[in-house]
């Protein structure tokens, strides 16, 4: 202490800073997690299935770690499917091996094999979820991943009493791959849910399912953090708890500016964190949370049904806590018609970037490149001499990105690049614009077949790029939750009808628009992002309702190496699968 005692405070001040920016910095460290995918048998609505699991539970386990830290899931295939999982949201920079979608960025983990996904979690912090990204494996293989702060960081936000991942699933009778593959043989829909789960749980609303019911525990007067993921295959969802209201903090692990509803929407690929209180006083009354869906499409199309679970307050000093709620009155909340596209738009125009120093909304303020996507529904033909259950017997359902049903290849299109193999696996051509146009929210053209094809679209290292997603009327307008992998963008503008180039573009948002990875694309609407394309390698863009990824709604662009050496995808790790 004899040479400090010397130096000047200022100079303790700058040391205790440096000190702390390196304990700061030593607190990154690495997570290992173990997942084993097995089957499981679990029983809902009265019946057992047999359903594909992580580490036999259902949900997945959740993946907590801290922004900075370094996670390694060693992910073992024992089911007879192939399997991947994908990290919903998370950046993966440079890092694009660990991603997951099949055929994508990897080939299959087949049956018997390993993988260890590696990655940094860079920047983000808040919810995110982690998913099969194979066929409809992920109806069952999900679970929440939660991305504290650094540590010594506080929220921005009231620091909750305790937190809760809340996580909205789907639920079949049946079993969903044969569901799919027989879909995809007849050319139909593939058949509706059965119910809708919160925590793995149908809850009250479903026969023979009261016993199977999510309960979210309060203490009166205290704050909680409810982490929403929508981890459902098709259904936008609206959320609501009775007599309480929800205050929303973040989405996809980026904080917004804070704002209270009674309801809100959520997407499936979204996550959204929201805090609650509880009232001051014990109510002596139970509330239902429920969620049901948001559509536009036919009703009979979509599973209609609302899921509930309790929030049940509960006095810590009481001994007999279990009997305590029982007989009490229970209020549900009046959540909003299926079709209730203006509270939706309600809902997503209040969201916006916190935009602060510390989280600032780092907007590109000028464009590299500009793109424009029709995204919708179409039509294939029938095979010759067979019989389809498409929109006409003739005809098998389709959707499609400009047109552009993508077609997966047999091997992984993030290999094919970069070892340089890419003939005969994919095209540098997917169109910037619509070949062909028409009025999109107009009476759609009466050829509505859509073509396929294996088209990446290219952009160098580093290019600002701007995006209008424009949904089409072929076949019903619809809201397509369109996720983005790879990177966070800038929700700019929305509006309904056709985009107008000329106009629209004044009224977008460069300030504090919400930074998010999955973004509903407007029912008969439109929808621009901005994004920093620095992020190099093969990255999916899909429509979030699983039923449309499979009927083709889906492409991939192809970001470039930058000059730099940290500018450059990493060579593939030794154990990624092969096809
Ligand atoms: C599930 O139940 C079936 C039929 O009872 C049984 O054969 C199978 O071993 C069970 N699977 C697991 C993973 O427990
Ligand atoms: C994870 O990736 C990093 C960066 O490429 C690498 O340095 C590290 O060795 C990898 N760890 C494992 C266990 O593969
Ligand atoms: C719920 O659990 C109780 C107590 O274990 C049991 O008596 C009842 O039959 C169960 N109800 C259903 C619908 O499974
Ligand atoms: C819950 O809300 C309903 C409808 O607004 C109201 O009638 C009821 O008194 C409220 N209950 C409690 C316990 O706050
Ligand atoms: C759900 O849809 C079915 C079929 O269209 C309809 O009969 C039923 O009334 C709907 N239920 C609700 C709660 O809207
Ligand atoms: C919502 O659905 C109801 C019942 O099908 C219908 O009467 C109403 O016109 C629809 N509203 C909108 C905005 O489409
Ligand atoms: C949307 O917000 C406006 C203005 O706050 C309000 O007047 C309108 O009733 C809201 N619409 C819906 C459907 O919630
Ligand atoms: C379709 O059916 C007709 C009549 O049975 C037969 O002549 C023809 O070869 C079939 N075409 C194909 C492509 O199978
Ligand atoms: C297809 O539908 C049309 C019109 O409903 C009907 O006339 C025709 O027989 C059907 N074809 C087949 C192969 O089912
Ligand atoms: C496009 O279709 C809509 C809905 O039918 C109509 O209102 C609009 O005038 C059409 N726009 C053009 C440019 O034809
Ligand atoms: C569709 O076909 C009909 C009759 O063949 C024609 O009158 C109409 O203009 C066409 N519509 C479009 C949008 O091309
Ligand atoms: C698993 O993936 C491999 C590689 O793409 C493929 O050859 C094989 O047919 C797939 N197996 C199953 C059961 O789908
Ligand atoms: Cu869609």
């Amino acid at each position: 202490m004899a040479i400090s005692s010397r130096l000047p405070a200022p100079c303790y001040l700058l040391m205790a800073a440096t000190l702390m920016l390196l304990i700061v910095q030593a607190q990154s460290i690495t997570r290992h997690y173990d997942f084993n995918v097995q089957m499981a048998n679990v029983t809902r609505l009265c019946a057992s299935k047999s359903i594909v699991t992580v580490n036999g539970e259902y949900p997945g386990p959740t993946l907590v770690a801290r922004e900075g830290d370094r996670v390694l899931v060693r992910v073992t295939n024992h089911v007879a499917h192939n399997m991947t999982l994908h990290w919903h949201g998370i950046r993966q920079l440079r890092s694009g091996w660990a991603d997951g979608p099949a055929y994508v960025t990897q080939c299959p983990i087949q049956t018997g094999q390993s993988y260890v996904y590696n990655f940094t979690i860079t920047g983000q912090r808040g919810t995110l979820w982690w998913h099969a990204h194979i066929s409809w494996l992920r109806a069952t293989v999900y679970g929440a991943i939660v991305i504290l702060p650094k540590l010594g960081v506080p929220y921005p936000f009231v620091a909750p009493h305790k937190e809760v991942p809340v996580l909205f699933g789907e639920w079949w009778r049946a079993d969903t791959e044969a569901l799919v593959n027989q879909a995809l043989r007849t050319g139909g829909a593939p058949n509706i849910s059965d119910a809708f789960t919160i925590n793995g749980l149908p809850g009250p609303l479903y026969n023979c399912s009261a016993n199977d019911t999510f309960k979210l525990k309060v203490e009166p007067g205290k704050t909680y953090l409810m982490r929403l993921i929508n981890a459902a295959l098709n259904d936008e969802l609206f959320f609501s708890v009775a007599n309480h209201t929800l205050t929303i903090v973040e989405v996809d692990a980026v904080y917004v500016k804070p704002f209270t509803v009674k309801t809100l929407i959520i997407s499936p690929g979204q996550t959204t964190n929201v805090l609650l209180t509880a009232k001051p006083f014990y109510p002596k009354a139970n509330f239902y949370m429920s969620a049901a869906p948001y559509s536009v499409i036919r009703p009979g199309t979509f599973d209609n049904t609302t899921v509930a679970g309790i929030l049940e307050y509960h006095n810590p000093h009481s001994a007999s806590e279990s009997s305590f709620n029982k007989g009490l009155p229970l209020f549900r909340p009046t959540l909003p018609r299926f079709n209730d596209t203006g509270l939706v738009t309600n809902f997503t125009s209040k969201l916006r970037s916190l935009a602060t120093p510390q989280y600032p909304a780092v907007v590109p303020q000028s464009v590299d490149k500009q793109f424009f996507f029709t995204v919708g529904l179409g039509t294939r033909p029938c095979p010759v001499n067979a019989t389809c259950q498409g929109p006409t017997n003739t005809t098998q359902f389709a959707a499609a990105i400009n047109n552009i049903s993508l077609v997966l290849p047999s091997t992984a299109l993030l290999q094919s690049h970069f070892t340089g193999m890419s003939r005969g696996v994919y095209g540098s051509n997917f169109p910037v614009m619509p070949l062909s146009q028409f009025n999109y929210t107009g009476v759609s053209p009466n050829n509505t077949n859509v073509a396929t094809g294996t088209k990446l679209l290219v952009l160098p290292f580093n290019a600002t790029v701007e995006l209008v997603m424009q949904d089409t009327s072929i076949l019903g307008i619809e809201s397509h939750p369109l996720h983005l992998h790879g990177f966070n963008f800038f929700v700019v503008g929305q509006g309904f009808g056709n985009y107008d180039p000329v106009n629209d573009p004044t009224r977008f948002n460069l300030v504090d628009p919400v930074e998010r990875n999955t973004v509903g694309v407007p029912a008969g609407g439109w929808v621009a992002i901005r994004f920093l394309a620095d992020n190099p390698g093969v990255w999916f863009m899909h429509c979030h309702l699983e039923v449309h990824t499979t009927w083709g709604l889906r492409m991939a662009w192809l970001v470039l190496d930058g000059s730099l050496p940290n500018q450059k995808l990493l060579p593939p790790p030794s154990d990624l699968p092969k096809c």
